[in-house]
């Protein structure tokens, strides 16, 4: 297709959020200077959107207009022909005024004039002021489509309605809403659709702009849930085997234990940060509050007897010591570390490894410390909420990224109930699926891998 980019001049008053628009768009959030104040960016900066390395659109950021009405003044005291329209400005370019006194505004009609169209961004919380119209007056003379769009739309005091019939009385009908802060995916789709009903020798491109950014929106959530998923098996499959009876080390290893959860989320973090174009931005996030682990062996969970071929509810399970282990579910015992017990369960089913392992510790008076559910809850719950965060974070956005509170009305009925993920579940039996326990994590364990991709597509169908 090759064909030229798309050009598109972003300009507006001064401080309306041009620049964050910027930056929401190209999804960089270092691109330019943006301060809540006045006259922030002083010269054009370019950026180009890309499919398949092709240029698709080329994006100039401006200074922002602050004496619109005084280019007004100059043209009515040096009046040209009738009807004239862009020759107008050009002669105002041409005038030493125009380099002197209106420099910033220069800048920015020179750029309005060598693009395809303009992007007249607009605060949508302001009233409709004289000085606005004046803008506006000014631009059309350029004689390039004016596209208006009303950013700052979810501030409580956005007065969107007025805007658009003020924009309506200047010829103005195609107006997007948008909000650099808080993304909207849907927003942006109307916004390169109102471009593409504009200039529609650009169609093409822009569709397919568009049709990757979706793609890549999809692959992004996809790819969020499954480092979900991934931190969620490290964790719940994390285990500390220790002797029985010895307070202190016990403590420590709860302690150590603790910490490599929280910094096995914050892996999770940085990376779904990383995925989201929003690395290195400060976040506010709440330390995990990590209750009590799981003390002690929790091996006569239904989970544990399927892990190991055992059928839960009949009593049958493989073998006579399975049988066993049912029986001692069934009356709601644990099984002690009685060495008798222990050694004769260990003797018929040694070739069920983990099973094995974990009633030896037992007999070996040895103890087993794990996170418990309701730490892999939160730990759930939380980073899908920062997901959510991050999905409808723009990056213009300048405050710090929030965890979010999850809305009530979120469909994650399954991990605030009863029962964990399945896949959950099993990783609590499989030592081996945890990179925590860096002695006996496989890495290259298939099943681990499957648990992991079902638990991730599992989060996407239920976020
Ligand atoms: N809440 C909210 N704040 C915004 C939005 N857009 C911009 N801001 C804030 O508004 C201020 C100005 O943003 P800039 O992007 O620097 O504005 P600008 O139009 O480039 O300003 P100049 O370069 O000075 O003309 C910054 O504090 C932004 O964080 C928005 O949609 N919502
Ligand atoms: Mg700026």
């Amino acid at each position: 297709m090759a064909g030229e980019a798309l050009n598109v001049a972003v300009v507006g008053h001064t401080n309306t959020g041009k620049t964050s628009l910027m930056r929401t768009l190209l999804r960089d959030t270092q691109f330019g200077e943006v301060r809540d104040a006045p006259a922030t960016t002083r010269h054009v900066e370019a950026a180009q959107l890309l499919v398949d390395d092709q240029p698709v659109l080329c994006l100039y950021d401006t200074p922002g207009l602050e004496d619109a009405s005084g280019i007004l003044d100059w043209l009515e005291l040096n009046p040209g022909e009738r009807g004239e329209g862009a020759s107008a400005i050009r002669r105002f370019l041409a005038d030493p005024a125009a380099g002197m006194r209106f420099e910033q505004e220069a800048k920015v009609l020179r750029q309005l004039m060598a693009s395809d169209v303009g992007l007249y961004v607009i605060d949508a919380r302001e009233p409709v002021l004289p000085k606005y119209r004046d803008e506006l007056a000014v631009l059309s003379q350029c004689a390039r489509p004016l596209l208006p769009l009303l950013n700052y739309v979810s501030a409580e005091s956005a007065d969107t309605q007025t805007w658009r019939s003020a924009l309506a009385e200047l010829g103005l009908h195609a107006v997007v809403a948008f909000d650099t802060v808080v993304f909207d995916a849907a927003g942006e789709r109307a916004l390169f659709e109102k471009l593409i009903s504009v200039l529609d020798a650009h169609r093409e491109p822009l569709s397919r702009l568009l049709a990757l950014r979706e793609r890549e929106a999809r692959l992004r959530l996809e790819t969020a849930c499954q480092l979900i998923a991934d931190m969620l098996i490290d964790v719940a499959a994390a285990l500390v085997v220790l002797p029985e009876g010895d307070g202190d080390a016990a403590a420590r290893a709860w302690q150590q234990l603790q910490d490599r959860v929280r910094e096995r989320e914050q892996v999770c973090i940085d990376r779904l940060l990383e995925l989201f174009a929003f690395g290195g931005v400060e976040h506010a996030l709440t330390r995990l509050p990590l209750e009590q682990g799981r003390w002690d062996l929790d091996l006569f969970t239904p989970e544990a007897m399927r892990e190991y071929g055992v059928q839960t509810g009949k009593g049958l399970g493989v073998g006579a010591a399975a049988g066993l282990a049912v029986d001692a579910l069934s009356a709601g015992l644990t099984l002690g570390a009685g060495t008798a017990t222990g050694a004769a369960i260990g003797a018929v089913i040694a070739n069920r490894r983990g099973l094995v392992r974990r009633l030896w510790h037992r007999a070996l008076g040895q103890m087993e410390l794990r996170i418990d559910d309701a730490t892999l809850r939160v730990l759930a719950l939380r980073e899908l909420a920062l997901l959510k965060a991050l999905e409808r974070r723009g990056h213009g956005a300048v405050a710090p990224v929030a965890t979010g509170q999850v809305a009530d009305k979120a469909p994650l009925e399954r991990l605030r109930g009863e029962r964990l993920p399945a896949d959950v579940d099993r990783a609590r039996v499989r030592p081996d699926w945890s990179a925590l326990n860096r002695e006996v994590y496989r890495s290259e364990s298939v099943s681990r891998a499957e648990a992991s991709r079902r638990l991730g597509r599992l989060l996407l169908a239920e976020r």
